[in-house]
């Protein structure tokens, strides 16, 4: 078979000292960290849609991105097959074990529904003998709802019936197309679910119907017994000014409201975060505080701009941080961490797309061995136990265990007189403490 990539050798892991830019300086996947293997804690996936269909293209400009293999002819389907050998020679040459998709990005859409089915098929059986042949699983499988022009008004919260008609169907398709791939996990992210006006808009109606076809799927999954977590994608704004699902706190009010807890998980994403006004450690900690954290999409914004960027992940104080939550659950559990991340248009040649991805994946494994380094030395765990060591005797233990109502706790300040003392925060000090640990 042709190789694609001819000039990447399989990226090799040389350790921090290599000055190879074709080589992993801290992902060793069969390194062992806190008991287990960085490949298990870190389970990378790449993204089919940026890495594979990506062009550069920006509201600008057309596409400039270089991809021989694109120019090589035959029809869509033709097309769309050859780039399944392109996408798994990039993955097994990283040792990626993951991988993520869209209906769209894998397969082109026919003259009808019907034979954009027949198109999904051939490909996933390609996708699904590609599987097989090199081990790398997949992650999630999602549907693009929101490419084409039928879904200019959204997709379930459209204004037009027909329109959440044809989106059942091609979830549903989706959905069997996971299945038959072996997908852990089915992502919904928004996509043009919001709006930009409310002149025109009958808000409470478009959430009520977006609850509906997320009861219709979590029905028809369990109907073709299909072992997937689902996972609601926030992202507050972006195509539309309100996307409904909009931040981690939101999503889970959300699902709450109509019955949906129990059924899904969050899958969040590092430049949402930034969007929604929030760091990713804030929503990550939010949703892993509730048991709501399913997975991740990696990547990052750009602090000057103010639109999803989706540049690949290279801070470390970032990395360190989502590791510390990750750690702190007990692992991602059936989730991962999926690079959504796209190369600059500027970064137009095939190698670029190793490069980012090396450097992804090195962030987050340097991330891990400093988390795991900062909980091993356990002095912000300390830290924080003791900043509420008041709620663990007296009135905090009363208070907390539901034994003091307000007439206690007049009865209580009144002996008293005033709170005697706080203590300081030492915001500056922790924040000089975790810089011990990044190098
Ligand atoms: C877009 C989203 C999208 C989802 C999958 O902003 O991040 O790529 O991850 O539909
Ligand atoms: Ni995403
Ligand atoms: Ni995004």
């Amino acid at each position: 078979m042709a190789a694609y990539f001819p000039d990447v050798p399989a990226i090799p892991y040389e350790g921090p000292d290599s000055k190879n830019p074709l080589a992993f300086r801290h992902y060793n996947p069969s390194e062992v960290v806190d008991g287990k293997t960085m490949k298990d804690h870190l389970r990378f996936a790449v993204c089919y849609w940026h890495t594979i269909c990506g062009t550069g293209s920006d509201p600008f400009g057309p596409g400039c991105a270089v991809r021989p293999w694109d120019d090589l002819g035959g029809t869509p389907l033709e097309v769309a097959l050859r780039r399944v050998d392109v996408f798994f020679e990039l993955v097994t040459k990283l040792g990626v074990p993951f991988y993520c998709f869209h209906d769209r990005d894998v397969a082109p859409e026919g003259k009808d529904l019907k034979e954009t089915n027949a198109n999904l098929d051939a490909v996933v059986k390609k996708l699904k003998a590609k599987q097989q042949e090199t081990g790398v699983q997949l992650l999630w499988g999602t549907a693009n709802l929101f490419s084409n022009k039928r879904f200019v008004h959204g997709a379930s919260t459209s204004c037009n019936a027909d329109v959440f008609a044809y989106a059942g169907a091609q979830v549903k398709k989706a959905l069997e197309a996971t299945k038959e791939l072996g997908g852990t996990n089915y992502v919904f992210w928004g996509g043009r679910e919001g709006y930009h006006n409310l002149y025109n808009t009958d808000l409470k109606r478009e959430f009520d119907h977006l609850a509906k076809f997320l009861h219709l799927a979590i029905e028809y999954r369990n109907s073709i017994k299909l072992d997937a977590q689902f996972l609601i994608e926030p992202k507050p704004k972006e195509p539309t000014t309100h996307q409904y699902d909009s931040d981690a706190a939101a999503c889970m009010a959300f699902l709450r409201t109509y019955g949906l807890e129990k059924e899904f998980k969050l899958n969040l994403e590092t430049n949402h975060a930034t969007l929604a006004g929030h760091t990713m450690f804030h929503e990550m900690t939010y949703a892993a505080s509730y048991g709501m954290l399913g997975s991740i999409d990696a990547n990052r914004g750009d602090e000057l701009i103010g639109w999803d960027t989706d540049q690949f992940p290279t801070n470390l104080y970032t990395t360190t941080q989502m590791m510390m939550v990750i750690l702190g659950a007990g692992g991602l559990g059936r989730g991962g961490l999926n690079f959504d991340a796209k190369v600059r248009r500027e970064s137009f040649e095939p190698v670029d797309l190793f490069h980012a991805h090396i450097g992804g994946m090195d962030a987050f494994a340097q991330g891990l061995k400093i988390a795991s380094a900062i909980r091993k030395d356990g002095g912000l765990a300390k830290f924080v136990k003791e900043r509420y060591a008041s709620w663990d005797t007296g009135i905090g233990a009363d208070i907390e265990a539901g034994k003091a109502d307000f007439a206690k706790l007049e009865a209580y300040m009144l002996a008293k007189g005033d709170v005697e003392k706080n203590t300081s925060g030492r915001q500056e000090m922790l924040e000089n403490y975790i810089n011990r640990f990044i190098k």
